[in-house]
C-alpha cells in the first residue's frame, strides 16, 4: 500500500502531499504520525519551507470515520486525540519553518484545522470549508475553534461550527481565514511560488516570527515584549542579519542562507 503522507524536497521546500485519495485524504492515526514526523524528517533534511497540499480531489475529509469506529470499539476518542491529533497540532505550531497550505478541495472536520493551521493559506477557487464535526454528533478538534476564533472571530466560528455547512473559498477569503484564492488551475504553483520565496528568507526571523505572533495572539503586551526582546537577539545573531543590513547598505538584493 502506497504511503498515506508522500513527501520531497524541491531545493529547500519541503513539498507534503496527504495521500490517499480514495478515502479524499481521510485521517488515521498512522497517517497522523507520519504527517507529524515528516515535518521533523523535512526540517532535518534542510527544508526552510514546508507546503503541505492533498493528493486527488480533495485536501483532507478530516478523520476516517471508518478508522474512528473501530478506534471506539477500543478507546476513548480523548485518546486518540491526545494521542495522534493534538501532537500534530502541536508539530505545527512548533515547527522552526513556515508552512504554505494549498487546499485542492474539501477541507473537512480536523482536516479544516490543519489547513488553517498553516502559515499561509492558499485555496483553489472550488475548494471549501468544512467543519463537518457537528453534522455527525462530534465536537471541533484540532485546534479548529483556536484558529478559526482568532482569524474570522466569534460569529463567524459560532455559524460554521454549530450548522457545520461549507463555507467556500471566496467566502474563507471573505472571512479572513484564507488570504488567497487562485483558480484550480493556479493552485500547485502559486503555492510552490510562495513556499520557495519564504524558504528564500532568512529563516531563523521566519521561525521566531512565527512563535511571536502566537504570543500576540494569546498572551498579555507585556509578555510579547519580552519575547520580542529576546526573539530580536536571537534573530540579530545570525548571519543573515548580517547579510541583510550588507546587502541593504550596499544596494543589492540579500543572499540569505538560514543561518
Ligand atoms: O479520533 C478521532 O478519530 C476523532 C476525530 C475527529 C476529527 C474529525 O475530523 S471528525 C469529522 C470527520 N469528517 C467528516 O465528518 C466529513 C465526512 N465527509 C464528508 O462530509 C464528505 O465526504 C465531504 C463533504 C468531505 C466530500 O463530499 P463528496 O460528496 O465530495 O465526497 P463523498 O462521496 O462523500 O466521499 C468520497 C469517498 O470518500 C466516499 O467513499 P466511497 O463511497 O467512494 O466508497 C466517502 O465515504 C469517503 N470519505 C469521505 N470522507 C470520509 C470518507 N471515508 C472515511 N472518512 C471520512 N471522513
Amino acid at each position: 500500500e502506497a504511503p498515506s503522507i508522500v513527501w520531497a524536497l524541491d531545493g529547500t521546500v519541503a513539498v507534503v502531499r496527504l495521500n490517499r485519495p480514495d478515502r479524499l485524504n481521510a485521517l488515521t492515526a498512522e497517517m497522523l504520525d507520519l504527517w507529524r514526523a515528516t515535518l521533523g524528517e523535512a526540517v532535518a533534511a534542510g527544508a526552510r519551507a514546508v507546503l503541505v497540499t492533498g493528493e486527488g480531489r480533495a485536501f483532507c475529509a478530516g478523520a476516517d470515520l471508518a478508522a474512528t469506529a473501530a478506534a471506539m470499539a477500543q478507546r476513548d476518542l480523548s485518546d486518540s486525540l491526545r494521542d495522534h491529533y493534538n501532537p500534530l497540532t502541536r508539530a505545527y505550531a512548533e515547527l522552526p519553518v513556515p508552512v504554505v497550505t494549498a487546499i485542492n478541495g474539501a477541507a473537512a472536520g480536523a482536516g479544516a484545522a490543519f489547513a488553517l493551521a498553516g502559515d499561509i493559506v492558499v485555496a483553489a477557487r472550488s475548494s471549501y470549508l468544512l467543519l463537518a464535526f457537528a453534522n455527525i454528533g462530534l465536537v471541533p478538534d484540532a485546534g479548529a475553534t483556536w484558529l478559526i476564533g482568532k482569524a474570522a472571530g466569534r460569529a463567524k466560528l459560532l455559524e460554521m461550527a454549530l450548522l457545520g455547512e461549507r463555507l467556500s473559498a471566496e467566502d474563507a477569503l471573505a472571512a479572513g481565514l484564507v488570504t488567497r484564492v487562485v483558480d484550480d488551475a493556479a493552485l500547485f504553483d502559486t503555492a510552490l511560488g510562495l513556499a520557495r520565496k519564504l524558504a528564500a528568507m532568512p529563516t531563523v526571523a521566519m521561525g521566531l516570527i512565527r512563535k511571536q505572533v502566537a504570543v500576540a495572539l494569546t498572551g498579555s503586551l507585556d509578555e510579547l515584549l519580552e519575547v520580542e526582546a529576546d526573539h530580536q537577539a536571537l534573530a540579530a545573531s545570525t548571519q543573515d542579519f548580517r547579510e541583510g543590513v550588507a546587502a541593504f547598505l550596499q544596494k543589492r538584493a540579500p543572499v540569505f542562507t538560514g543561518h
